[in-house]
């Protein structure tokens, strides 16, 4: 049995709701941290092979610096839909839906009043945290009324389980691929980046994007391009291979196959992070473009690849694509998906 501790306390008062920080310890090392507004995750905690204890995530500086981000999504639940949707549209049968544009004509990662911009109801069970929330269409634009819950919890062997449940009470129809914005450093010292990271990425295939991100519908063999993630590679190396081509990094949904979507390894300190999932999508984002004078974790200015989010989801921008999966839900019907992070140290 995991014996887990949970704490908490409340960040700020002068908000529309206070601003509530949960601490669940595993009672092993590993602990995680989240808010009450967006369901972030600002910090999971754990040790390395010397036994020194950190923070594995990047997220922003000081907690109240999560509010109303919509650029970097830093540790942020991201839904009803993440990714990009084309035309920010939606057809089911005969009906046809404008969803919230917030990238040109696109919906991105929810739109602006998505999971992450949400305050969520918090209770505190046996096995962890579950973040509840009634969505009308009047909240985030999305067609259907959605009762959504969320739990992190751990689990055995220092797993950190990550769940998303929800029900369609309506008469309407609506999408739902959710998924979590985590970004990884294993580092100890944060200004590292990615140096030191190995990844593997359990795909064949990945999505082609157009200008405007948006999959065109084609699938890309990885062999031979410095997308092939299938055995596990040094990140920093496979970074600069892809500039060599004039790519700044990576932003790609990647075609998984097998419930082991990720790994991602730290060569000095030995901390290890598996990723699995009951999707068929991962987003690999290396963070590729950043705004000068962010200040992240303790108080360091944020810098291109400084960390990495490896998203599980279905692949994004379904509803035009019916090879890339079903994120439909129809009225009255409901869908359960669950990430798994399993951590350990060499
Ligand atoms: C990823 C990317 C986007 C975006 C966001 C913060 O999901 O696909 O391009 O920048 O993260």
């Amino acid at each position: 049995m995991v014996n887990q501790v949970i704490t908490r306390k409340e960040i700020a008062s002068n908000l529309e709701r206070p601003l509530m920080q949960y601490t669940v310890n595993n009672g092993n090392g590993y602990a995680f941290t989240c808010l009450n507004y967006g369901a972030t995750l600002t910090s999971i905690m754990m040790p390395d092979r010397n036994g020194i204890i950190d923070n594995i995530l990047l997220g922003f500086n000081g907690p109240t610096d999560f509010l109303n981000d919509q650029t970097y999504f830093f540790g942020k639940a991201i839904g009803r839909v993440g990714g990009r949707i084309k035309g920010g549209l939606f057809h089911y049968k005969n009906q046809e839906f404008l969803l919230p544009r917030n990238e040109g004509d696109n919906t991105l990662h929810g739109g602006v009043n998505g999971f992450h911009h949400m305050w969520w109801d918090v209770s505190e069970t046996e096995k962890g945290l579950t973040f509840t929330k009634v969505i009308n269409p009047e909240m985030d634009g999305f067609p259907g009324k959605l009762e959504v819950t969320i739990t992190y919890r751990w689990g055995e062997n220092n797993q950190f389980h990550v769940e998303f449940y929800a029900i369609n009470k309506s008469d309407t129809p609506t999408l739902f691929n959710p998924t979590t914005h985590i970004y990884f450093n294993l580092n100890n010292d944060k200004l590292k980046g990615l140096n030191n990271h190995k990844l593997s990425i359990s795909a064949e295939q990945l999505l082609e994007l157009d200008q405007q991100q948006i999959p065109t519908g084609e699938f890309i063999n990885v062999t031979n391009t410095p997308f092939d993630f299938r055995k596990e590679q040094n990140l920093s190396e496979m970074l600069h291979s892809l500039k060599q081509l004039n790519i700044s990094g990576y932003d790609h949904p990647y075609h998984v196959t097998g419930p082991k979507a990720a790994r991602l390894s730290n060569l000095n300190n030995g901390r290890i992070v598996e990723i699995q999932s009951d999707r068929n999508g991962l987003v690999f984002y290396s963070l590729n473009k950043t705004h000068p004078h962010i200040k992240v974790n303790e108080g360091n200015h944020l810098f291109p690849h400084m960390a990495v989010a490896l998203e599980p989801q279905t692949l994004p921008d379904a509803n035009h694509h019916p090879d890339f999966g079903d994120i439909v839900l129809p009225a009255n019907t409901e869908k359960k998906y669950e990430i798994t992070y399993k951590l350990s140290v060499i």
